[in-house]
């Protein structure tokens, strides 16, 4: 094997390709030849374009072309050059004083090369490091207009959107699966300038103030001394927090519910979490909370199932998203309000709106459908993209103002400020993905990172060197024409409203709403968390935060953890169950969700009407991913997709068998062979994978593989469980099956 050849008869086949392209070197021009030990670096014609690798925008941020080439930046040119333009012969050798002599100062493409690369990363984000980001399309239904006057609500109007999923607490680098909220901020690039929705899959926040901000940060991150654990809360430092600052009670219980361990981005709701006001075109105003609901329904990964995949494949939830919109299944939000009058207490039905510890119930308040979120394009290029876009709360459209929330309030500042050092300067918004897509005319000048040529002697206002321009917009087109609202009291303090201290009845509002599953669910995460902790007095402390919230959750926890259970301090608040909050029982569509077909290579008799099959998956707009003990192909164009080796049940939503597989040589041996157990005859990982499925819910369909469900210990009549003859009908019920997303009934509850 020689690599050089490789990569040069790839080259050479490339050039064939695109030879009428190419602008061949003069031959013996001086430069033209490199050394002639280096066959891959010689100058050759461009490698073919990749399909995706289209260029990022090249509009000023005035929305003028640049008359830039649109692909100047892109990997295509015909030749390796510096920064500057100036083509290179060799980026393989540094300059140096002889064959083994040292290296040259002079050699500028060496410095260039190593400088820039030692200042590629930029800090991360302090909090949402984690992320994905994606492009879509925004489309009014045009209902909304009669609250809120921005134009991109307007009937059909359609408006590019970049969406960037996060998590919170993780770096960079961690897992997709950590239990943590999920950010979701959407920037819509409105004909009337961004909009930013930068909200969370977590309707409610753990503080009431921004202040407090940096304490519950600093609390959830990794311990300072070791920096350890990474990207986790079950540690002493944030249970220490939470148990003391019990205002984050109501986000806590989320945060240990199934919400906080989506199954995908693609199936997780979104909020706005704090009120906004809504300006119709009469300035008329109504307060609103906002909600993106998911088309495919909210569903959420099992903690094993989570974990698992943290080592399995801890880009899951990113791959996800991008698999599915590259095979076209382009996921979809409806975004929602909730109207609320607009009264001088900022209340409805008892229920603080400034306090962002609250929801309105949707029984109370309904989410209306105001337009559809598409996502259908994956990014170019991560950095510039996903990691460079700036959101912010205050990027606001006319239309929508925001409240006295003082949650917010802390935002409106922080966002700027952070991608100050984040971006490294105040020019981040000439950075192309956060580029307005409406005409910029502001008077901001010159900063680090300007891109922008101004022209023009006067940016200032006042002006009449530049004709007065620019003028004001009339305050009915104009942003920041704030609603007169009334300032409740003028006495500066440092106080929350007496609403502010009820930290209890939500939490239990929430905890009572949902299913006897999913309230299981709730007990062990926060029996694993604190188990997870070393001081007996934190744990005691939440023990008695929940005693406040549910004696029977506090109960089962205080057992799990071998501890007494504390007596309750006040008797649990009385509240109305909303069921909108539990995910469990309804039935969903099951675009995108994947299958796998376990298949036995050697036996012609398991690949029968495999062709047929993923067929009918792939109408059924999901993704079958063939598993084989070998990969490649293993009959007439059916190839395996997975190996016993490099899969496990976790990437699936459901398994088929079509075959028992007998163990692979490489299986594991079987341990117990040694003491007379008969040696299997099913591979050990397809047993495997059959326990974690059904252990998770998931369902199994079977047509010949009945001898590796006995194995496996599954009963053939076992909930969630087809057996049948015809693959066609077993795969109809195990739709039916997915419909619910588990099969519930296989889970023994301990929560009443
Ligand atoms: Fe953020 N938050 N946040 N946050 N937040 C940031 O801004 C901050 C809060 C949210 O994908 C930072 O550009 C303060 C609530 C998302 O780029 C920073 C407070 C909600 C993202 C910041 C909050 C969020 C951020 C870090 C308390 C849900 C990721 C990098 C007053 C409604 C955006 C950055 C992306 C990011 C500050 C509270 C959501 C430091 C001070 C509540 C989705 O500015």
């Amino acid at each position: 094997f020689n690599p050089a050849k490789v990569v040069k008869d790839a080259v050479e086949k490339a050039v064939e390709k695109v030879a009428d392209l190419v602008t061949p070197p003069v031959p013996g021009a001086p430069g033209s030849k490199p050394p002639a030990i280096d066959p891959p670096t010689e100058p050759q014609g461009p490698l073919p374009r990749k399909a995706d690798q289209s260029s990022p925008e090249t509009r000023t941020a005035t929305g003028a072309e640049t008359g830039a080439e649109p692909r100047a930046r892109e990997q295509h040119g015909e030749y390796l050059t510096t920064s500057t333009g100036v083509r290179l012969h060799d980026t393989d050798h540094s300059l140096k004083a002889g064959e083994r002599g040292p290296t040259l100062l002079q050699d500028h493409h060496l410095r260039e090369k190593i400088t820039h690369f030692d200042h590629e990363r930029i800090p991360e984000r302090v909090v949402h490091a984690r992320g994905a980001g994606v492009h879509g399309v925004f489309v009014g239904y045009g209902n909304a207009q009669g609250v809120c006057k921005a134009a991109f609500l307007a009937e059909g109007v359609s408006t590019p959107v970049f969406v960037r999923f996060s998590t919170v607490v993780g770096s960079r680098g961690s897992a997709d699966t950590v239990r943590d909220t999920r950010g979701f901020a959407t920037k819509f690039y409105t004909s009337e300038g961004n909009f930013d929705l930068v909200g969370n899959n977590i309707p409610v926040f753990f503080i009431q103030d921004g202040i407090k901000f940096p304490d519950i940060i600093h609390a959830a991150k990794p311990h300072p001394d070791r920096e350890i654990p990474q990207a986790q809360s079950a540690h002493d430092t944030f249970w220490d927090f939470v148990s003391l600052h019990t205002e984050a009670t109501h986000h806590v219980l989320w945060q240990m519910s199934d919400r906080a361990v989506p199954r995908s981005y693609r199936m997780m709701e979104g909020f706005g979490v704090h009120t906004f006001r809504l300006v119709n075109a009469d300035g008329e105003t109504a307060l609103a909370k906002f909600h993106w609901k998911p088309k495919l329904g909210v569903h959420s990964l099992l903690w094993e199932e989570a974990q698992l995949i943290s080592g399995v494949d801890p880009d899951f939830h990113r791959r996800d998203l991008f698999d599915a919109i590259e095979a076209g299944a382009f996921p979809q939000w409806e975004l929602g309000i909730q109207v609320l009058p607009d009264t001088p207490e900022q209340t409805f039905e008892g229920i603080d709106l400034l306090d962002p510890t609250k929801i309105v119930p949707e029984e109370l308040a309904p989410v209306q459908p105001i337009g559809l979120l598409t996502l259908n394009r994956n990014t170019t290029n991560y950095f510039a993209e996903t990691e460079q876009v700036a959101f912010h709360v205050g990027h606001l459209p006319p239309g929508i103002d925001v409240t006295d929330d003082p949650l917010l309030h802390a935002r409106l500042f922080s966002y700027v400020d952070t991608q100050l050092s984040r971006l490294g300067g105040p020019n981040f918004n000439q950075i192309p993905i956060n580029r307005p897509h409406a005409p910029v005319n502001d008077m901001l000048r010159d900063g680090f990172h300007q891109h922008a040529v101004h022209s023009g002697v006067a940016p200032y206002k006042p002006n009449s060197l530049d004709g007065g321009c620019p003028f004001h917009a009339g305050a009915d087109s104009g942003a920041f024409a704030e609603v007169a609202a009334t300032v409740a009291a003028s006495v500066k303090q440092r106080r929350s409203p007496a609403s502010f201290a009820d930290h209890f009845s939500q939490a239990r509002l929430f905890y009572l709403s949902l299913t006897a599953v999913e309230r299981d669910h709730v007990i062990r995460a926060f029996t694993f968390e604190l188990g997870k902790c070393y001081e007996r007095a934190i744990k005691e402390r939440q023990l008695r935060v929940l005693a406040a919230v549910d004696t029977e959750l506090c109960a089962q926890v205080a057992a799990g953890l071998g501890l007494p259970v504390p007596e309750q301090a006040a008797p649990a608040p009385e509240v109305i169950p909303s069921p909108a909050l539990s995910q469990v029982g309804k039935a969903w569509p099951t675009d995108g969700r994947v299958v796998g077909i376990v298949v036995d290579a050697d036996d012609p008799d398991s690949l029968n009407a495999l062709h047929t099959l993923r067929q009918d998956i792939t109408s059924a707009d999901m993704t079958p991913l063939v598993i084989a003990a070998r990969g490649g192909e293993l009959a007439d164009g059916l190839i395996a997709q997975r190996t016993f080796l490099t899969t496990r049940s976790v990437e699936f939503d459901a398994i088929l068998l079509a075959a028992a597989p007998p163990p692979a040589p490489d299986a594991l041996p079987v341990l117990d062979a040694k003491a007379g157990v008969p040696a299997a005859t099913v591979d050990p990982r397809v047993v495997l994978m059959l326990q974690e499925a059904y252990r998770h819910g998931k369902a199994i369909g079977t047509w010949g593989g009945e001898a590796a469900l006995a194995e496996a210990g599954i009963a053939p009549t076992a909930p969630g469980v087809v057996v049948g003859d015809d693959p066609a009908e077993v795969f109809t019920q195990v739709t039916q099956l997915l419909t619910l997303h588990r099969v519930w009934e296989r889970f023994a509850t301990t929560a009443s």
